[in-house]
């Protein structure tokens, strides 16, 4: 089997591709990315050349991309922009790469007649009220709030367009909020545990009340793999494993966690058009793949990965002073 990870150098790509590097010997892997601010080559450092190979493009340059694609079996494409807040003031490469880039990945697998498992995020589905019984399910209709989620939108849409119009193989899955390692240090996570490993305060946008359902990013790879071996073909799989908190919550778990009081924390100017809860049903992929998730424990997964920060200051140190100079002036 021989896949191409586009994408696969930045956060979920790159735990997916040590994940499968692991888990599937005999596969061959070939990473296609175009190495933006997101992406780092040392997120798949140390692995053996035969079985991964690296290619550094753009999934909206047409002739690279039906290269690749026509090189392996199947697409498993990861390559977005990923940041809500980035959308918000610069929404243009999201167009590009989320919408762009996904019509070009669209058009070589259709030409070339391989299958592909497009990469997609709940947050299609708009938000629920904090009280809502109801979580997402694939059938739900999309209702996106920010340039991020709209430009995701638009990209499923356009597989399930080339699914129906153009018989082409597609699966797509909608997953949660993810954490781990190799996560970069403007999201959520990342970058409480990093305000505070520089002897800042984490910041919390708006009350805090808001709430994500978060998946370890290793759940999210399992999850992945049992679509390609066991998915149907035309299916949306939703990626969930139970893990509702506030964001409230996460920050006072990171700080008593460090070792600091947990109540020691700033609330900066909320997100524009901040979406309130997301919440995953993912009883489709429970009940018709057998899919578990292993990290069901989020203090526990939590903790290794502020364990993972701590030991690897030389991986985010370079990506921190920007980042943050970026939050300086949106006021966040
Ligand atoms: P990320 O920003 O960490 O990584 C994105 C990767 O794509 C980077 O390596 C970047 O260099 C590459 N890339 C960007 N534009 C490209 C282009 N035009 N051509 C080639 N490569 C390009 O993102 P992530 O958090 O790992 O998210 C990966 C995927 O998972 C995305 O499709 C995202 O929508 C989806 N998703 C993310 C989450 C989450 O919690 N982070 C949840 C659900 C779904
Ligand atoms: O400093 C912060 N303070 C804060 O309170 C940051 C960066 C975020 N937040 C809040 C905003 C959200 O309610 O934390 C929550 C999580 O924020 P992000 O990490 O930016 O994630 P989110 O906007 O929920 O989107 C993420 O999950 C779905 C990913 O970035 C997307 O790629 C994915 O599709």
């Amino acid at each position: 089997m021989r896949i191409l990870v586009t994408g696969g150098a930045g956060f979920i790509g790159s735990n997916f591709v040590h994940y499968i590097y692991r888990e599937r010997p005999d596969w061959h892997i070939t990473v296609f990315d175009k190495l933006t601010y997101a992406g780092n080559r040392e997120n798949i450092a140390g692995l053996d050349e035969n079985r991964v190979a690296f290619i550094q493009g753009d999934i909206c340059d047409e002739a690279a991309i039906d290269a690749a694609v026509a090189d392996v079996d199947v697409v498993v494409h990861f390559a977005a922009e990923s940041h809500n807040d980035n959308s918000l003031h610069s929404p243009r490469p999201f167009v590009d790469t989320n919408i762009v880039g996904t019509y070009q990945i669209l058009e070589a697998v259709r030409k070339h007649g391989k299958r592909l498992h497009h990469i997609s995020t709940d947050e299609v589905y708009g938000d629920l009220e904090l009280d809502d019984p109801a979580k997402f399910t694939p059938d739900r209709p999309y209702n996106p709030s920010s340039p991020y989620s709209s430009t995701k939108a638009g990209s499923d849409l356009l597989v399930r367009a080339w699914a129906r119009s153009f018989k082409v193989a597609v699966t797509i899955s909608n997953c949660s909020n993810n954490y781990g390692p190799y996560q970069h240090v403007e999201k959520f996570i990342p970058r409480q545990i990093t305000e505070i490993l520089e002897g800042r305060k984490p910041k919390l946008y708006g009350s805090g009340e808001n709430v994500r359902d978060w998946i370890h990013a290793e759940d999210h790879s399992s999850g992945i793999l049992a679509i390609l071996e066991k998915g149907t073909l035309g299916e949306t799989y939703l990626v969930g494993s139970n893990g509702e908190k506030n964001n409230k919550e996460v920050v006072e778990l990171i700080l008593e966690l460090l070792g600091k009081d947990p109540h020691d924390y700033d609330h900066v100017n909320d997100r524009p058009g901040h979406d309130l809860r997301y919440a995953i049903d993912a009883s489709k992929l429970i009940t018709e793949l057998g899919w578990q998730p292993k990290y069901t424990d989020f203090r526990e997964g939590l903790k290794a990965t502020i364990d993972w920060y701590v030991a690897n200051e030389a991986w985010w140190k370079p990506q921190k002073q920007a980042t943050e100079e970026k939050y300086k002036e949106l006021g966040r």
